[in-house]
């Protein structure tokens, strides 16, 4: 129902997406899609380019006076840093001194380089990198901060937090939606300001030694529908979707719904989330272990996801590689890059699971105007409390 392509290089002109499918009328404004930009960019353990650039999003259709029209809405991020590379990402044919200038023949282990290389056949990592670069999340946050516009209108809100950053975590356990606060003010995304500088102490360590380090995030959907995906076919699964679109994410190796990490390990009695009510209260789920998904279904309570989000790998103490061009053993390409994106990756994340939220939102309501799909979900709301009581 909602689709979105994005296009552009790390350091072509711009980054660029197309979304289809959103109703008309849904209120937006630019500068809440800057914000989730900015929020992307920032983070301790960025690198340089982020000092270079300042995403702000163009709008160039599909929106008039504020609100969607129900066309394509195409956006705009513009690469400040493509000044500096303008001959190297020409689309133009050019001598072999702007061929040769950013030349990689060296693939980084754990990034796109050598597979993409394998895959499209060319010598120069160039070509891959700057396609495979997470660069390009920043189209998916733009393409996300309109899903959350959607999302908005039928009283969704989606948020993330840093769980772990190498081995600083928060104990195991719950963080409420209310701690949540905390987040935006934190230089690494965490509701715990202890661990937060045990997680800083683990990055300046890691960037201290030429490397890098991963983490863990969690993403948090309030406020969504129940009864959104669906069990009766594998493909319309909401869990296997969200997962998908989380574990698309560059860099993140490892998805879990709820606690889904602990079920291999845990009982039945201990892991399933019981159902309480009476006949005046309507239905109540004290836990939410499964992460607000049975079956594939939204069930009403919060949707919470993790995501695993490996070490970058780009290192300034490279690994073993070889030269592509002639075998040779070589130390992997160092780049300029970043020392962790944990913290970006859950502004990202956010983006993702918004964009899938949305697009089974539309799939339950239908409707082409944003009147319509309000009207389309109360009636779902109101055979719901028929069934399970007020909530
Ligand atoms: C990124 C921009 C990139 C990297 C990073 C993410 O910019 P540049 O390549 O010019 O330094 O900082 O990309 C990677 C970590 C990667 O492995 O591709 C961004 O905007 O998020």
């Amino acid at each position: 129902m909602l689709r979105f392509l994005t296009a552009g290089e790390s350091h072509g002109p711009a980054l660029s997406v197309v979304v289809e499918g959103l109703p008309a009328g849904v209120p937006v404004e630019r500068e809440r899609i800057d914000t989730d930009l900015r929020r992307r960019q920032g983070g301790y353990g960025r690198g340089g380019r982020m000092k270079i650039e300042t995403d702000t999003v163009e709008i160039l259709s599909g929106v008039r006076h504020g609100r969607t029209l129900g066309s394509p809405v195409g956006l705009l991020v513009r690469n400040l840093d493509h000044e500096s590379w303008r001959d190297v990402m020409s689309p133009d044919p050019q001598p072999d001194a702007a061929r040769e200038r950013r030349r990689l023949r060296h693939p980084r282990p754990g990034h796109a380089d050598l597979a993409g290389a394998l895959k499209y056949g060319t010598d120069d990592l160039r070509n891959v990198v700057e396609r495979a670069s997470a660069r390009e999340t920043t189209s998916r946050v733009a393409a996300g901060a309109l899903a959350r516009a959607l999302l908005r209108e039928v009283g969704v809100e989606v948020r993330s937090h840093v769980v772990r950053i190498g081995a600083a975590a928060l104990p195991a356990g719950v963080v409420a939606w209310e701690a949540l606060d905390a987040v935006e003010e934190s230089p690494v995304r965490c509701v715990d300001a202890r661990v937060a500088v045990a997680m800083v102490a683990e990055i300046d360590r890691a960037k201290k030694d030429g490397d890098s380090v991963g983490g863990v995030v969690e993403v948090i959907a309030r406020g969504v529908p129940a009864g959104l995906g669906s069990y009766a076919q594998w493909d319309r699964k909401l869990d296997g979707r969200i997962a998908q679109a989380l574990m698309s994410i560059h860099a993140v190796k490892a998805v879990a719904i709820g606690e889904g990490l602990a079920g291999g390990e845990t009982r039945g009695s201990a892991f399933h989330d019981e159902i309480v009510g009476d006949a005046e209260a309507g239905l109540r789920r004290p836990t939410n272990r499964a992460g607000g998904l049975e079956g594939g279904v939204t069930n009403g309570e919060e949707i919470r996801a993790r995501a695993v989000v490996k070490p970058i790998p780009t290192l300034l103490i490279p690994l073993r590689s070889v030269d592509l061009a002639t075998r040779e053993p070589q130390k992997a390409s160092v780049e300029r890059s970043d020392t962790c994106v944990v913290p970006a990756a859950g502004v990202v994340a956010e983006a993702m699971l918004a964009l899938v939220l949305a697009d089974a939102l539309l799939e339950k309501t239908g409707g082409d105007s944003l009147d319509e799909v309000l009207s389309h979900l109360e009636a779902t709301r109101a055979g719901q409390r028929r069934l399970a009581g007020p909530r």
